[in-house]
C-alpha cells in the first residue's frame, strides 16, 4: 500500500497504533460476572442522596461527606413533579437545577446512577407523579393509559436529553439509568407499560446506556418488575438474608452469569473482581445488586422514630461486600420534606410521612456525620482504599431561642388575599384536583339551610375527607374531620349560619394499588343526613402570597377571635453574626405549616409526633436584618405564642392514639 492509501485508511480510522486505549465503556460482563468500567472490572459502593430535599447551598458539603465516606457513587432520584408543576411547564431553576447537582458530583469524583422514574416512590408527594394528571380523573397510573404515556413521553422528551451528554459512555459521569421504581410491586403488571418506557429511554439514550430495573426480592415482586433488555437489580435491608435475596436477583436473569457458569460447571466463584479486593467469598457469583440497601426508615405521623443499629447496618453490607456485590445504601443522606412534599402510605389507614426524612441514615437529616457513617466508612476501609483526609465535621448549629409571635389574622379574614382570583361556585364540592390546585389549602364554604337548634350531625361519606378538614360555624371552630378517624362532628346553629370548612392536603399516596389519591371534599358533607349545597370554593394560594411578602409588609390586622382555628402568626428574630442551622420547637402549639423569610419549611404536628422540631438549615436566614416568621396554625395556639429555636433536633417522641384528640 501506498502512503496516500495509508493516509486515506488513517483518517477513515481504520488503521491505529497498537495497544489502543479502550473506549470509555460501562457494561455488564456476563461471562465474568461483574459491571466492566473502560473494560476492567468494577463495583459499586453507593449511597442514595435526594438533591430535592437538601437545600442547594449544602449540596457539596453532603456530597463531600459521602465522597470522604469510602463512596465511589451516589444514587439519585429525579422527581417529576418537581420539575413539571404544570403540564409543559418546566422548572429546573434554584434547587430545582438538577443538571448543576450533576456537575457537582462529577466534581468530586462520584458516579451516578441515576433513577428518573417516571415513578420514584421514595415517601415522595404522588411517588413523584404530577397530581395534574389527576385532571383527567380515570387515568391509570403507572400503566399503558395512553393519556398516562402522553404525558410520560413528553416529560422523558425534555429530561433525558439533559440527561444523554453526562451517561459514561459520553464523557460523564452517569453510570446506569434505573427505569420505573419497584414495578413489581404494582398491582398492574402491565408489560407493554414497560416495554414503552424502555422504547422512549433506548430512544433518547441511545443504545450503550446501561438500563436497569429494581424490586423487592420475591418472586412475585420480580415477576411484574423486570423485562428483558433491562438488568434486574433487587432492593432489601438489613434483615434479609442476603444469599436468599441474591438468589432471588439470580433467578430472573436468565442470560446472567450464574446459570450460564452452572451450565458450563464452572468452578471458580470469584467473578471478574478476583478473590484479592473480595475477602472471603462463600456466596453466588456477581454481579449482584442490592440498589436500596435500607440504612433506616421512614417516620409516620404518629408512629415511632424509626431506627437501625449501626452494627447490623455495618454487618449486612460486609455480607454483601464480601460476595463481591454492588450496593447502594438507601438513605445515606435522608434530608427534609419541605414545603409538601411528603408522601403518604395506605396500610388499611392513610399514613402520611413526617417532615423529617432523616431516614436515621448515616448523615443526618441536617447533614452531619454519626456514629453509623463512621461504621460504615470502616466497613468499605476493608475493601477499597479510602479517599486521602479527614472527614469534615458537623456544621456547627445555633439555638436562637426563644421568639414571641403574634396572631395576625384569623385564616376566614383573609380569604380576598389568599385567593385574588375570588371562588368558584358550585352546588356541590369539588377536589383539589377539579379546580386544578395541586398542593395544601383549598377552603369550602356554605351556609347552614336551616336552624339548628339541638346538636345535630355534621358527617362527611367514608373516604369523603382527604385528608383533614377544620371545621368552623360562624367563624368559631368546631372541630376536625380525619380521613380514616372521625368523620362527623355535632353543630347547632341557624339558617344562614356560615359554614367554612379548610381542607388540608398531607401528601397524596407514593406507594400502593389505590395509588389516585384526589384530595380535598370528595363527596357531599350532609347535616343530619341532607347533603349540604351551595357551595364558595376557595383555591388558597398561601405560598405566593408569603412569598411576595404577606403578611409582614401588610398592614397589621386586629388579632381576631380566640386562639382556636386556622390563623396566621409572624414573628421576627435576628441572626448574630453567622446564620446557623437551627432547629426550633413548637411549644403548646396544634399543628400546621411554617415559613420563615418566605422559605416553606414545612409540616409541624407536635400533638401527633413523633417528630417535634422543623430542621432550618441556616442558608434560609439573613444575617443584619430581621427573619421573617409565618405560621398557620390550624386547631390552636398555646395561650402565649411562642417559638423555641434549639441547637438539636427531637424527632422521637411518640403519644399514643388514645392522646391525639384529648390533647
Ligand atoms: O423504591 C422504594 C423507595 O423509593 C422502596 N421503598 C423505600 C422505602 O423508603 C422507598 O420508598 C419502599 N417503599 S419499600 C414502600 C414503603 C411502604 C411501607
Amino acid at each position: 500500500m501506498g502512503l496516500p492509501g495509508l493516509a486515506l485508511l488513517l483518517a477513515a480510522g481504520l488503521l491505529h497504533a497498537q495497544p489502543t486505549a479502550p473506549p470509555r465503556s460501562f457494561q455488564l460482563d456476563y461471562e465474568q460476572d461483574c459491571f466492566r468500567k473502560d473494560g476492567a472490572p468494577f463495583r459499586y459502593i453507593s449511597g442514595s442522596i435526594h438533591y430535592a430535599r437538601v437545600p442547594r447551598p449544602a449540596w457539596r458539603d453532603r456530597l463531600l461527606k459521602m465522597y470522604m465516606s469510602g463512596l465511589n457513587a451516589v444514587q439519585v432520584y429525579v422527581p417529576w413533579n418537581y420539575h413539571e408543576p404544570l403540564p409543559g411547564v418546566y422548572d429546573f431553576a434554584g434547587d430545582r437545577d438538577v443538571e448543576a447537582f450533576l456537575d457537582l458530583t462529577a466534581e468530586l469524583g462520584l458516579l451516578v446512577i441515576l433513577r428518573p422514574g417516571p415513578y420514584i416512590c421514595a415517601e415522595w408527594e404522588m411517588g413523584g407523579l404530577p397530581a395534574w394528571l389527576l385532571w383527567k380523573s380515570d387515568i391509570v397510573l403507572r400503566s399503558s393509559d395512553p393519556a398516562f404515556l402522553a404525558a410520560v413521553d413528553s416529560w422523558l422528551h425534555v429530561l433525558l436529553p439533559k440527561i444523554k451528554p453526562r451517561l459514561y459512555q459520553h464523557g460523564g459521569n452517569i453510570i446506569s439509568v434505573q427505569v420505573e421504581n419497584e414495578y413489581g410491586s404494582y398491582y398492574a403488571c402491565d408489560y407493554d407499560y414497560l416495554r414503552h418506557l424502555l422504547g422512549s429511554f433506548r430512544a433518547l439514550l441511545g443504545g450503550e446506556a446501561l438500563l436497569f430495573t429494581t424490586d423487592g426480592a420475591q418472586a412475585e415482586e420480580l415477576r411484574c418488575g423486570t423485562l428483558q433488555g433491562l438488568y434486574a437489580t433487587v432492593d432489601f435491608g438489613p434483615d434479609s438474608n442476603v444469599t436468599e435475596a441474591f438468589g432471588a436477583q439470580r433467578s430472573v436473569e436468565p442470560r446472567g452469569p450464574l446459570v450460564r457458569h452452572r451450565g458450563r460447571g464452572r468452578a471458580g466463584r470469584l467473578g471478574c473482581l478476583g478473590s484479592g479486593s473480595l475477602g472471603d467469598v462463600t456466596g453466588p457469583l456477581p454481579p449482584q445488586v442490592n440498589s436500596e440497601y435500607y440504612t433506616g426508615w421512614l417516620d409516620y405521623w404518629g408512629g415511632a422514630h424509626a431506627s437501625t443499629s449501626a452494627a447490623q447496618v455495618a454487618r449486612g453490607l460486609t455480607d454483601m461486600l464480601r460476595l463481591g456485590a454492588n450496593v447502594n445504601m438507601y438513605m445515606f443522606h435522608g434530608g427534609t420534606n419541605f414545603a409538601y412534599w411528603s408522601g403518604a402510605d395506605l396500610k388499611a389507614q392513610y399514613k402520611p410521612v413526617t417532615t423529617s426524612y432523616d431516614y436515621d441514615a448515616p448523615l443526618s437529616e441536617a447533614g452531619d456525620p454519626t456514629e453509623k457513617l463512621f461504621a460504615i466508612r470502616t466497613v468499605i476501609s476493608k475493601f477499597q482504599p479510602l479517599p486521602v483526609g479527614p472527614m469534615p465535621p458537623a456544621t456547627p448549629k445555633y439555638a436562637y431561642g426563644r421568639v414571641d409571635l403574634r396572631k395576625y389574622a384569623d385564616l376566614l379574614d383573609v380569604l380576598d388575599v389568599l385567593t385574588p382570583s375570588g371562588p368558584i361556585l358550585s352546588q356541590f364540592p369539588l377536589t383539589f384536583e377539579a379546580i386544578k390546585q395541586a398542593h395544601g389549602f383549598v377552603l369550602y364554604h356554605t351556609q347552614l339551610p336551616r336552624d339548628v337548634p339541638a346538636p345535630a350531625p355534621l358527617s362527611a361519606p367514608p373516604h369523603g375527607v382527604c385528608d383533614r378538614g377544620y371545621v368552623m360555624l360562624q367563624k368559631e371552630y368546631q372541630g376536625t374531620l380525619e380521613r380514616d378517624g372521625q368523620t362527623t362532628l355535632r353543630v347547632t346553629g341557624r339558617a344562614g349560619d356560615a359554614l367554612d370548612v379548610l381542607l388540608e392536603n398531607m401528601g397524596r399516596l407514593s406507594f400502593g394499588a389505590n395509588f389516585s389519591d384526589f384530595k380535598g371534599l370528595l363527596g357531599n358533607l350532609s347535616l343530619d343526613s341532607s347533603p349540604l349545597s351551595n357551595w364558595l370554593i376557595y383555591p388558597l394560594a398561601i405560598d405566593a402570597a408569603i412569598q411576595q411578602g404577606w403578611p409582614h409588609a401588610a398592614l397589621p390586622q386586629s388579632s381576631g377571635r380566640g386562639r382556636s382555628g386556622p390563623a396566621f402568626y409572624t414573628g421576627t428574630f435576628e441572626t448574630p453574626g453567622i446564620a446557623w442551622d437551627t432547629f426550633v420547637k413548637f411549644p403548646g402549639w396544634s399543628k400546621g405549616q411554617l415559613w420563615i423569610n418566605g422559605f416553606n419549611l414545612g409540616r409541624y404536628w407536635p400533638r401527633r409526633g413523633p417528630q417535634q422540631t422543623l430542621f432550618v438549615p441556616g442558608s434560609v436566614l439573613r444575617v443584619g436584618c430581621p427573619n421573617n416568621i409565618t405560621v398557620l396554625e390550624l386547631e390552636g395556639a398555646p395561650a402565649t405564642p411562642f417559638l423555641l429555636f434549639l441547637d438539636q433536633p427531637l424527632l422521637n417522641r411518640t403519644l399514643s392514639p388514645s392522646t391525639w384528640t384529648a390533647e
